[in-house]
């Protein structure tokens, strides 16, 4: 099955766009997890195992791990292969390089820890992401406009062309590659230019972080229209707050999220 095909199958069986966002924090975990790597495995297996009924994908970022090494890799990898086979994966690792060195890239993403899709930067250019869309039964998100403040240094900076760059990136990878392999990052926070992007992509699915934390405004993406996509939430369901029900405050804040991320539209197809 093309891993298109599972994202939209688990989408319409859980009726949601969630997304969980696995970014452990050793200043954030709850007090009973050791603060080493054996703590962060045992932390984000934990919120797997309360999460996995509720959402259809999880995003794995690697920098909360790669900090620890050897050993971190070693948890992605086990953690990967902890996540039930019917639930979509997200490496977010926002990989590119000349095209000699990507496709390394994507062979340890795509082969060795096996995950559906990879979070890419489309910078350097078509040969530096090539090797992530050779693989067709895989999927890419590239960088389109990211949720933080220097999004407005590059990505929204206008090109000779007169249009800004985040726009020229989504219309050209949309152009070269089919709308079952890539897909394109959007921050919640850059809500006024969602319009504009569904315009240009009305069927590409978008991965949307910057939820929760971030302050994104979920309220006018709903009203402009989600599907097809995935929203991310990382922190406000990691760290729900002080209590001494940790498993209890994270399925509430995940439930509350699946049910506001809720697919009101046509089944996926
Ligand atoms: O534009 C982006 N914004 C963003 O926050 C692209 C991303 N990949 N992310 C990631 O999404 C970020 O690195 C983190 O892993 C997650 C958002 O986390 P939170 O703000 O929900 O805690």
């Amino acid at each position: 099955m093309k891993a298109i095909e599972k994202l939209n199958k688990i989408q319409n069986e859980r009726n949601t766009f969630l997304c969980v966002g696995l970014d452990p924090d050793l200043d954030k975990i709850p007090q009973n997890y050791s603060r080493d790597i054996q703590g962060v495995f045992a932390f984000c297996s934990d919120v797997i195992d309360y999460t996995k009924n509720h959402t259809a994908a999880y995003k794995i970022n690697f920098a909360f791990f790669e900090v620890f090494g050897k050993e971190g890799f070693g948890v992605i990898e086990k953690l990967r292969q902890s996540i039930p086979d019917n639930i979509f994966t997200i490496a977010d690792a926002k990989r590119s390089d000349i095209g000699n060195s990507a496709k390394f890239y994507a062979k340890t993403i795509f082969e060795y820890f096996d995950f559906d899709a990879i979070t890419i930067n489309p910078l350097m250019g078509r040969d530096s992401i090539e090797p992530f869309l050779n693989y067709s039964n895989k999927f890419a998100y590239s960088l389109g406009l990211t949720s933080n403040p220097g999004a407005d240094d590059f990505f929204k900076q206008t090109m000779w062309i007169q249009k800004p760059l985040y726009q020229l990136i989504i219309e050209k990878l949309a152009d070269w590659y089919s709308v079952e392999n890539i897909g394109f990052v959007v921050g919640a926070t850059q809500s006024d230019y969602f319009e504009i992007i569904r315009k240009v992509v009305p069927l590409h699915n978008l991965l949307i972080p910057g939820v929760g934390a971030q302050g994104g405004d979920l309220s006018k993406l709903k009203k402009i229209g989600l599907y097809p996509s995935l929203v991310n939430v990382s922190r406000d369901i990691l760290y729900p707050g002080i209590s001494n029900d940790y498993q209890l405050e994270v399925i509430k804040k995940t439930s509350y999220y699946k049910h506001l991320l809720a697919i009101e539209e046509t089944p996926l197809k």
